[in-house]
């Protein structure tokens, strides 16, 4: 069975970790492919990209059984997942996770990474690193702090409690949070729905908020001066002007 499933749909480009009766556990096979059909979502025609999990899981982290085989040498093998990492936060363009079920270690950094989070009630995040006596890996120590804060980051990663679908919603880390049997539907209409905006726009927005080069307020303004130089020059912006002007909606191309 392979690994991950990719499939294009209009603008949004679908990446399912395939590995069902593992709960989704990233062995080295699906990390490669991962990164592989990162690479692939990096094309013009692609506008958004979905990541999610087959079966009930999102996720379950890295494989243990693959780790207590022996097999790894973890510091080489954080490379893939680093790299994996950093594919989707330098995607200039939207990433969706659709979580349901477990998002457990590299699974919920995987979840984090991505810009948005739609859950269904059936999801929840368990860091779980350290309840291997692991540290915590895969970027999450950049994006937790940043969506939940300093303590409440060092409680989720420190003590590793379950946190279920609602207490994600309040924490911060899930955008939306819907039925079990609206997930699937509402994963594809609100992914299509941002497939159709200023993609460029978003990819703007998206190298911002990765910066750390604005550790000042001089230095944020003078970023947004620099990407605002480039979305004011975009078609988008010169449709969303026009739109506005003739009191329609705007047809944007990502451009
Ligand atoms: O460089 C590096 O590689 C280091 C990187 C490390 C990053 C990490 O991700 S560390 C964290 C690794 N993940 C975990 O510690 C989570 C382990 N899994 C669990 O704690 C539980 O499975 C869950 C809480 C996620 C779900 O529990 P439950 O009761 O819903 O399901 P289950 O029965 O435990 O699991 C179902 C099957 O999936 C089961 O297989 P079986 O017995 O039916 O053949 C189980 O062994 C398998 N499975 C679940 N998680 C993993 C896994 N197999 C391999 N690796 C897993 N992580």
């Amino acid at each position: 069975m392979e690994p991950l499933i990719t499939n294009k749909e209009g603008g949004v480009f679908f990446i399912t970790l395939n590995r069902p009766d593992f709960l989704n556990a990233i062995n080295r096979d699906l990390l490669s492919a991962l990164s592989s059909a990162l690479h692939e979502a990096d094309a013009p025609d692609v506008r958004a990209v979905v990541i999610k999990g087959m079966g009930r899981a999102f996720c379950a982290g890295q494989d243990l059984k693959e780790a207590s085989a022996g097999k790894l040498d973890y510091e080489k093998h954080l490379e893939l997942y680093n790299e994996v990492f950093l594919q989707i936060r330098r995607l200039e363009k939207p990433v969706i996770a659709g979580v349901h079920g477990v998002a457990a270690g590299a699974g919920m950094s995987l979840a984090l990474a991505a810009d948005l989070r739609l859950l269904s009630y059936s999801a929840s995040f368990i860091t779980a690193f350290a309840r291997i006596g692991l540290a915590p890996d895969t970027g999450i120590t950049a994006t937790l702090p940043r969506l939940v804060g300093m303590g409440k980051a060092f409680e989720l990663l420190a003590l590793s409690p379950e946190i279920n679908a609602v207490q994600a919603l309040e924490l911060g880390l899930a955008n939306r949070l819907v039925s079990d049997d609206e997930f699937e539907e509402t994963l594809i209409r609100w992914s299509t729905e941002i497939a159709n905006g200023p993609t460029l726009v978003y990819g703007l927005v998206k190298r911002a908020l990765n910066s750390n080069r604005a550790t000042t307020l001089e230095e944020a303004v003078a970023l947004e001066a620099e990407l605002q130089g480039i979305a004011g020059g975009s078609r988008d912006h010169q449709e969303g002007l026009a739109a506005f002007l003739e009191g329609r909606k705007p047809r944007f191309q990502g451009r």
